[in-house]
């Protein structure tokens, strides 16, 4: 007999209405987080979860491939069409996957490699120390300069000083445009391939609220999630310019995902991206990626109005950093989470303290602009952040490693008695339910 999931196992059905009902009553600010459709989810949750298909359509290892075989087509049709490229693999499993597949297509280990450092924004697969891209191939590492900006200077230097193979431009917490015609200049002058890492702001080129990176680039790798708004999963793209630099480049990218590093993909997760690339296509997309970014440069606005610091004083797309002071990222990320906020703790440009207990916040607009919240709720979450600041002020972040445990531990102690927090936890409560999410 058919059982459902809260007959079969009652535990884990406990679980994700918990987490349904967290998201539900909370404002989701971190800015690599959306709340996906009721249809994408719908396609995540098919049978195509039980299907192994090894290989590409028309060429695959097992049978049974009819409607595996139409679906990774719909996908990769309608990723060209939206993106305008002429070769799309949507097999990798995810962001990460999908960047260490471009690495393996292009370069031979050791290969010199830059990509922008992890405190200054860039992802940890663009070579950071603690990645195994920087243990397989000879990374530099460039920077942003005081302004937040990336420093061009610095790169076309470093550029020609270490003649790279390959130089990533895209980041995981850089608040400005990414200036892709400029740094294809610098490409071109030393040879290297130049790979776009678009995964935060895939949604926003699409809604033509950010420059996108086509022209510019030979491969671009990006997310599915995020404010692209589908399921977790990847997609590598070859330009024309990629093609024209090497015939053989899309081969070679889908040789790097199958059979180089991975099995089976997710047929599941490519139905999923079929319904989203779908959703991208029509034009309430394009009016809710203009309101990302609106959101977000009135809640950058309301934040410094109260005196809140933000990383390069403000933003061009979807996300903000606070600067919170040496190491106290922690402190605002956790008071927020006592009142319903939820955002990341991040390093910041320049941070002296440690990834762990980083200088600063990150938060974005996506997941609250799906929700149809509009600048008058920016003001509030602005407001609340404030006043949430207010109750954390006397806290300080010690210098001495050994005292950091016990101050935290006495920090959230005080935390959950706080009657002001308590205040804003109910006000925040009321706001999500006039902006139901699955509802
Ligand atoms: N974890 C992703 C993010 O939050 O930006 C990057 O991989």
């Amino acid at each position: 007999m058919k059982k459902t999931l809260k007959e079969q196992d009652p535990l884990v059905y406990k679980m994700i209405k918990g987490e349904e009902k967290r998201q539900e009553e909370g404002l989701e600010l971190i800015p690599s987080e959306i709340a996906a459709s009721n249809a994408v989810i719908e396609a995540l949750g098919s049978v195509f979860t039980n299907k192994y298909s090894e290989g590409y359509s028309g060429k695959r290892y097992y049978g049974g491939q009819e409607f595996a075989d139409s679906i990774e087509t719909l996908a990769i049709d309608r990723a060209k069409k939206l993106f305008g490229v002429p070769h799309v693999n949507v097999q990798p499993y995810s962001g990460s996957p999908a960047n260490f597949a471009v690495y393996t297509a292009i370069c031979e280990p050791g290969d010199k490699v830059m990509g922008q450092s992890l405190p200054d924004g860039g992802h940890l697969t663009h070579g950071w120390k603690a990645s195994a891209t920087s243990k397989f191939f000879d990374i530099t590492q460039y920077h942003v300069d005081d302004e937040g900006y990336l420093d061009l200077e610095e790169i076309e230097t470093l550029a020609k000083e270490h003649k790279p193979k390959m130089i990533w431009v895209g980041a995981t917490a850089y608040v400005r445009e990414f200036p892709f015609e400029e740094l294809s200049k610098i490409a071109d002058k030393v040879g290297a391939y130049l790979i776009a890492d678009i995964a935060h702001i895939a949604g926003l080129i699409i809604g033509g609220v950010h420059k996108s990176p086509v022209e510019y680039v030979h491969v671009i790798t990006t997310t599915t999630h995020k404010t692209l708004r589908g399921p977790r999963g990847g997609m590598i793209m070859v330009t024309e310019k990629g093609l024209k630099k090497d015939k053989d480049l899309a081969k070679k990218i889908d040789r790097a995902i199958f059979p180089g590093l991975q099995g089976g993909p997710h047929d599941h997760q490519t139905a999923a991206i079929a319904v989203t690339l779908g959703e991208a296509m029509e034009p309430e997309f394009t009016e809710y990626a203009k309101q990302v970014v609106k959101n977000a440069k009135v809640l950058a606005e309301e934040l410094k109005r109260r005196g809140i610091k933000l990383v390069s004083n403000g933003t061009d797309n979807h996300m903000l950093l606070i600067d919170c002071g040496f190491g106290r990222g922690t402190f605002l990320s956790d008071a927020l989470e006592e009142v319903g906020i939820t955002l990341n703790k991040n390093t910041i440009p320049k941070d002296e303290s440690s990834p762990f207990y980083p200088s600063g916040v990150r938060l974005g607009t996506p997941f609250v602009t799906v929700r149809k919240m509009k600048e008058p709720e920016m003001e509030k979450i602005a407001e609340w952040i404030y006043r949430v600041t207010q109750e954390i002020e006397k806290y300080k972040f010690p210098q001495i490693k050994d005292y950091r445990g016990k101050v935290l531990k006495k920090f959230k102690e005080e935390l959950m008695k706080n009657e002001e927090l308590k205040n804003i936890r109910k006000e925040v409560k009321e706001l999500c339910k006039k902006f139901p999410l699955y509802k």
